[in-house]
């Protein structure tokens, strides 16, 4: 062949790029040889035995190898394709078949491996549990794609004229020490800062009027609003010429609507549980009283009452800058009131309170309840606030103008700065922690204890022990929510078994048989709710303990609070026994027993029985606490990694104590400076 010609036929082409491709992979696997010691594999295979020298010697030869490739491809006229498969999906898929090997090693799936001891069982579980969630983590980080590269965002904000030179700073250390516990929140204070706007919440148990109210504010009556509990998802109003909806999905791409389709993704009634996944509902309408660089969030109910949606008001909370809280005049003010505040509170947010439906108190009482309201938040937290009575009711607008042009106007008038001590804030909070870590790494390799090595192969043993605990304790509650139907069917049969065999009416006239019957079942049903909520109350508690146990061993000072993990069990369904109404099949059962044919008539008959009295709602409230206990086992496992996580790199960056070499303390004094600390 001549140089440039194209080979004779298509095989021998095919033959010649086969090939080339398979030593050119060849190539790849020796570079992987080579660079297996920096690569650092949890199984090493290859000892070292050559010398740097020739270690260069090779590298040059592949890259000669593959030079003459391409010289060969070229002179064929075969243009190699371009590469196709962005790296971000080949790593994604990739996370995804590790997700699946890390389950398999749970003890499920070991069943015909012998018995499994209950610790052993537990530090499977925990080694899946934290495999999985670092694979997860890393493949959220992905998922955010390339354009939230971090220094990329640093720099576009300060071009926009943020500063965020201190950000900069501490992202640079946390890179260059691979601190990536320190990721999460650098990222969410990144989100806030892109998103220039200064957001007023309305939060306040169901129907306390929160929606009522903005509509009242704003002048339309865009957002739905009803008796039963309605607001779905956190729904925020900007103003805007022209009116529309925009609503962004987690799992598809944002879309526009118009704005009388909020509903639709807003409510409860179109939108239970939001199980059309929204992440985000933007309603942009012309409101004179909106300033540029402000909104309003409709917030869904918080309370006993409360659907799935107050999960999505308390995880968005902690984003609003300005959080006014509704306090119902029609009700009481109630622990979940004063709980929101205290929330608030932590997460450095200012509250405001109302007063609601003020309408319907007369003027003395109504003085007296809000002396009331203010007395009592300020013993329980501490904060004296103002309390503003309102009403949408037209004949009380001036109450609503009095409040809103007192308190409100004046935010709004100085939204940004207020915006940007709220950012410097978060900022010098992230600062603190990270120095603190680094200060923490330096002590520990100082003052080095005996047993240290000990102590933190300790740490890492119990943390993932408990975390074990959380993937088994979400497993029993639901196994135990899903069997808990047969159970009550159960009750009740033995229950009506015994009402029709001994006749209507107790011998001392005080219990009738059908209130034993309902006793039974009632019993079964609350026993089945205890052991769930006892399980959780205990994984509360060793998750908490363990922490504790594990920051004393690293020395570290960022403990969970007191009853951090058990205020995260709150709005438990409640069971309502008025739904019991206990029907006894009105004819001896024990005389129809006796033959097969018999047994299945009654069963059948027992089974509609219960079905049409009361089985489907046992039914729909046992699935109600299945979903409860896996978004509480949920919620517990994340604010638990937000602190082992930490707990773990400090673990690991004291490896048995080891002391740092005087050039590694340099280089953290060095980057302890660059925070603006003395170290
Ligand atoms: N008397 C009186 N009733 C009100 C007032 N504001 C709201 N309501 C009524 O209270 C009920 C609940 O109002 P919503 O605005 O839907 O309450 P919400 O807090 O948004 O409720 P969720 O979205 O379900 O949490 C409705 O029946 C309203 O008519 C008020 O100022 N006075
Ligand atoms: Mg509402």
């Amino acid at each position: 062949m001549t140089p440039g010609a194209a080979p004779s036929n298509d095989y021998l082409a095919k033959h010649l790029r086969v090939t080339c491709q398979y030593i050119d992979r060849l190539l790849g696997e020796i570079e992987g040889v080579l660079y297996e010691s920096s690569s650092r594999t949890a199984f090493p295979e290859y000892v070292m035995d050559i010398t740097p020298v020739q270690q260069k010697m090779i590298e040059d030869y592949i890259a000669r190898i593959r030079t003459r490739l391409v010289q060969v491809m070229e002179g064929q006229g075969m243009i190699s394709n371009p590469p196709g498969i962005p790296v971000s999906r080949a790593v994604h898929s990739r996370l995804f078949t590790i997700d699946v090997a890390a389950e398999e090693l749970k003890p499920q799936y070991m069943m015909g491996f012998g018995d499994i001891p209950d610790t052993t069982a537990t530090e499977l579980n925990g080694i899946a549990g934290e495999l999985q969630a670092l694979v997860s983590r890393l493949g959220q980080y992905l998922e955010r794609g390339s354009g939230q590269d971090f220094q990329d965002r640093l720099q576009r904000l300060e071009a926009a004229g943020n500063d965020l030179a201190l950000l900069s700073r501490i992202e640079m250390v946390v890179a260059k020490r691979g601190l990536v516990e320190f990721r999460g929140t650098i990222d969410s204070i990144l989100d806030r800062a892109e998103d220039r706007s200064f957001e007023i919440a309305v939060f306040g148990r169901v129907s306390s009027g929160k929606s009522s109210l903005l509509n009242a504010i704003i002048g339309t009556d865009v957002l739905p609003v009803g008796v039963t509990p309605v607001t779905a998802v956190p729904t925020r109003i900007i103003h805007g010429k022209d009116p529309s909806l925009t609503v962004s999905f987690a799992d598809a791409p944002a879309r526009t609507f118009e704005t009388r389709q909020l509903a639709e993704f807003a409510t409860e009634q179109h939108n239970p549980n939001n199980i059309k996944h929204v992440t985000r509902v933007t309603v942009t309408i012309p409101v004179s009283r909106l300033f540029e660089g402000v909104s309003f969030v409709d917030t869904p109910g918080l309370g006993s009452l409360a659907t799935g949606g107050a999960a999505e008001t308390r995880a968005y909370l902690p984003r609003c800058d300005l959080g006014v809280v509704l306090i119902d005049a029609g009700s009481t003010l109630t622990e979940e009131d004063v709980r929101t505040i205290r929330t608030l509170q932590e997460a450095a947010i200012p509250a405001h309170i109302l007063l609601s439906k003020a309408d319907l108190l007369d003027r003395p009482d109504c003085e007296k309840t809000l002396g009331y309201i203010r007395q009592h938040i300020a013993s329980e937290t501490g904060l004296d606030l103002p309390v503003y009575p309102v009403s949408v009711y037209p004949s009380h607008q001036k109450l609503l103008d009095r409040w809103f042009e007192k308190e409100i106007v004046p935010v709004m008038n100085h939204a940004q700065d207020l915006r940007a001590a709220s950012l410097q804030r978060k900022i010098g909070a992230l600062r603190e922690s990270l120095a603190y870590s680094l200060k923490n790494q330096i002590r520990r390799s100082r003052h080095a204890p005996a047993g240290n090595a000990e102590s933190t192969r300790d740490v890492e043993i119990r943390l993932r022990r408990a975390t074990g605990l959380i993937v088994e304790t979400g497993k029993a509650c639901r196994e135990k929510a899903e069997a808990m139907n047969g159970k009550v069917f159960g009750t009740w049969i033995a229950g009506a078994a015994v009402a029709t065999s001994e006749g209507h009416e107790g011998a001392d006239g005080k219990i009738s048989d059908k209130d034993a019957v309902r006793t039974a079942v009632l019993q079964t049903v609350q026993a089945g709710v205890n052991d769930i909520q006892s399980r959780i109350e205990t994984l509360a508690t060793s998750l908490q303990d363990e922490l504790v146990k594990s920051a004393l061993d690293l020395s570290i000072a960022d403990v969970p609070g007191d009853k951090e993990f058990l205020s995260l069990i709150r709005d438990m369904p409640s069971f309502d026994p008025e739904t019991i109404k206990v029907t006894v099949p009105p004819y001896a059962l024990t005389a129809m027993l006796g033959t097969h044919l018999g047994e299945k008539l009654v069963s059948g008959k027992l089974h509609r029985l219960f079905d049409e009295s009361f089985g489907l709602v046992i039914a729909g409230y046992f699935r109600l606490l299945k979903e409860w206990s896996s978004q509480v086992t949920y919620q517990m496992g994340r604010k638990f990694e937000t602190y082992a996580e930490r707990y773990r790199a400090q673990a690991v960056q004291s490896p048995g104590g080891r002391e740092l070499t005087a050039d590694e303390v340099n280089a953290i004094e060095k980057d302890l400076r660059d925070l603006g600390e003395n170290a």
